[in-house]
């Protein structure tokens, strides 16, 4: 009987890839912009005055950097149509090595936004429980679909980078779809009201023009020796609350 039960168990895990989130963390209240920002990688709007700076300063993966390595902060507004994310980063050399936005789409310069829109946690890297996007430094947008390949996302981030010295703005508008999106039937996003928890990491790739990514800074402390985790359980994002 506890080996059918184990069974199970082990059935319901494999088979559904959503579970609980064991519990919210690095808990972010975001403001409702009262006008949507114009993506034009510039700090102008009242909706970024609403939103505090916030770190994005932990290390995922590889070793301890530099402030003139790396440094980035971010702050985060949203309406109806979208979750806008306003990412600043400090990179001593912007890196696009790979010009096809399908290959090894990590190892570039590129932000990463993590968005699990019903805050449920659970394995994602196969399916679109939650949605990992790599924001490249051409604006494409590239994560997994549920058959294992790389796709393009491009109509759900819409983002305009402005660049001046080492210094760079991405204004991203985020249109957040749920995990019963499918790559053949697309559908429309969901529209986002006051209330709602959506799970959600920020990260970026740095590559200075190694073979491999250099570093991968992230928004949310990870417990435990291995911190790449946001790209497969979204159990490690923290969470959104949307108010106004
Ligand atoms: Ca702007
Ligand atoms: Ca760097
Ligand atoms: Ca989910
Ligand atoms: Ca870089």
């Amino acid at each position: 009987m506890k080996y059918a039960i184990t069974l199970c168990l082990v059935a319901v895990i494999i088979g559904c890839d959503t579970v609980q989130k064991k519990e919210d963390h690095s808990i972010i209240e975001v403001q409702k912009a009262v006008a949507s920002p114009t993506l034009d990688g510039k700090v102008t709007e009242s909706c970024w005055n609403l939103s505090p700076w916030y770190p994005l300063d932990q290390n995922w993966l590889g070793n301890a950097f530099t402030h003139e390595d790396f440094s980035g902060r971010y702050k985060l507004s949203w309406d109806e149509e979208a979750l806008y994310v306003l990412v600043e980063i400090q990179d001593d050399s912007l890196y696009d090595w790979h010009k096809d936005p399908l290959q090894r789409w990590w190892d570039d310069d590129c932000v990463e936004i993590f968005i699990d829109e019903d805050n449920s946690g659970g394995l994602h890297q196969f399916s679109h429980n939650a949605f990992g996007y790599h924001v490249a430094l051409d604006g494409h947008v590239a994560d997994l679909g549920p058959d294992r390949q790389p796709r393009l996302y491009d109509d759900h981030i819409k983002t305009a980078r402005h660049t001046e010295g080492k210094t760079s703005i991405w204004e991203m508008a985020v249109r957040v779809y749920t995990d019963s999106y499918s790559d053949e039937d697309p559908g429309e996003p969901v529209p986002l009201s006051a209330g709602k928890k959506m799970g959600f990491a920020v990260a970026y790739c740095d590559n200075d023009g190694s073979p491999q990514r250099e570093n991968f800074i992230g928004s949310v402390f990870i417990l435990g020796a291995d911190k790449n985790q946001a790209w497969i359980n979204a159990d490690i994002l923290g969470t959104l609350l949307l108010v106004e």
